[in-house]
C-alpha cells in the first residue's frame, strides 16, 4: 500500500529550529529568573509538522494534561496528573527482545538524538466515548522496529508499561485496578503502518508523566487504550500478545479495538463521541459522530476480509 501524507498549508509547518537549543535556553532563562521552571522544556528538536485532524481545534493543553487514563496513578481523571509528581521519567531505555536479529537496549538519550522527531496533530478517540485532538512529537514505530530488524517469524508486537510501585501510587494502593505491568500489542503490519507512532512530547514539550513520560505508543486509528504509557519493552512475538483491556473483559474490550461507530460496546454506543474541552453552544447536543478507524481511512486495508464488528473488534 502506498502512503500518501496529506498536503498542509505551510502555515502549519513548525519551522525547523524552532526548538534547537530549547531546553538549553529554557535552563539559561531560568537560572536567570526569567521563566518559571518546567516551562515548555523539551529534550528533542521537531523536524516537521503535520496536521491530520483536518480543521478540527487541537484541544487545550490544560484538557490534554488533567483529563487522564493513566490507572498506575488511580482510577480517576484527576488523578493521573495529581498523583505522578514522584514518578521519575530520566533516565530510561526501552528493551527490544524476542524474535529479532538485533536485541537492544536503547536509551531515551540515544533515541531523542537518532530519531527523527516529528510533530504529528491526531484525533484521539477513547473507549469510553469522549475524544481530544493532540499535537504529538515523535517518530514512526516502524523506525525504531527496523532497527532491530525482525525476523520473518515475528507476526507481532508486544509492550510493557513500567513496573514501580514506589512512583506509581495505583500500583501499591490496597485496591489494585489492574494487573501489571499494563500490557498491550499489534500485529506487526499494525505496527509498521507509517501512522502508528512513539510519542515523546505533546505541544513541543517533553511528555509530562500523566501522558506517558518519557515515551507511548500512539495509534490514532484505535481506541486510546491500545496508546500504552512508559513504555519499558517492546518484544517481537509469533502469536498475538495479550492486551491488558482485553484479558480483562474480552467481551467488552477486543484485541484490535478499531474505533468503529457500528460496533457497541456492550454498556454504551461507540456512535459519538464527547469532545472535551470543546464549547458546546446552547443548541447542540456536544457531541459528534464518530468515524470508522476515527477518520483515519487509509488503515483500512489492513483488515480487508475481516469481520470488525463480531470478530475482529
Ligand atoms: N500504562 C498505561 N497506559 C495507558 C493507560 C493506562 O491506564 N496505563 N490508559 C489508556 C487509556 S484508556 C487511554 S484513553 C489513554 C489516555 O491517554 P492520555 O491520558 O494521554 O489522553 O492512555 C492509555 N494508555
Ligand atoms: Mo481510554
Amino acid at each position: 500500500m502506498v502512503y500518501h501524507p496529506p498536503r498542509i498549508p505551510s502555515s502549519e509547518i513548525t519551522p525547523k529550529g524552532v526548538y534547537l537549543n530549547r531546553r538549553t535556553f529554557v535552563a539559561g532563562a531560568v537560572a536567570a529568573g526569567l521563566l518559571p521552571s518546567a516551562a515548555g522544556a523539551s529534550d528533542f528538536k521537531v523536524a516537521d509538522s503535520r496536521n491530520m485532524a483536518g480543521d478540527e481545534a487541537v484541544t487545550p493543553k490544560e484538557s490534554v494534561t488533567t483529563y487522564n487514563n493513566f490507572y498506575e496513578f488511580g482510577t480517576g481523571k484527576e488523578d493521573p496528573s495529581r498523583y505522578s509528581g514522584s514518578f521519575n521519567p530520566r533516565p530510561w531505555s526501552i528493551k527490544i527482545d524476542g524474535l529479532v536479529k538485533n536485541e537492544m537496549e536503547i536509551g531515551l538519550e540515544d533515541l531523542l538524538s537518532s530519531m527523527p522527531i516529528e510533530e504529528r496533530i491526531y484525533r484521539m478517540r477513547c473507549v469510553e466515548a469522549w475524544s481530544m485532538v493532540i499535537p504529538w512529537d515523535g517518530f514512526q514505530l516502524s523506525e525504531l522496529l527496523k532497527k532491530a530488524e525482525p525476523l520473518g517469524s515475528a507476526k507481532y508486537v508486544a509492550f510493557e508499561t513500567v513496573v514501580r510501585p514506589d512512583e506509581m501510587p495505583g500500583q501499591s494502593g490496597v485496591f489494585q485496578p489492574l494487573p501489571w505491568p499494563y500490557v498491550e500489542g499489534l500485529r506487526l503490519d499494525e505496527a509498521m503502518h507509517p501512522l502508528t507512532l512513539m510519542a515523546v512530547g505533546i505541544y513541543g514539550e517533553d511528555l509530562p508523566n500523566q501522558n506517558g513520560a518519557p515515551i507511548r505508543l500512539v495509534v490514532p486509528w484505535k481506541y486510546g487504550f491500545k496508546g500504552i504509557k512508559s513504555i519499558t519493552r517492546i518484544s517481537l512475538v509469533e502469536n498475538e500478545p495479550p492486551s491488558t483491556w482485553n484479558k480483562a473483559a474480552p467481551n467488552e474490550y477486543g484485541f484490535y479495538s478499531n474505533v468503529n461507530p457500528n460496533r457497541d460496546h456492550p454498556r454504551w454506543s461507540q456512535a459519538t463521541e464527547r469532545r472535551i474541552g470543546e464549547d458546546k453552544g446552547f443548541f447542540s447536543s456536544g457531541r459528534r459522530d464518530t468515524l470508522m478507524f476515527n477518520g483515519y481511512d487509509e488503515v483500512a486495508g489492513l483488515y480487508s476480509g475481516m469481520d470488525l464488528i463480531n470478530t475482529y473488534f
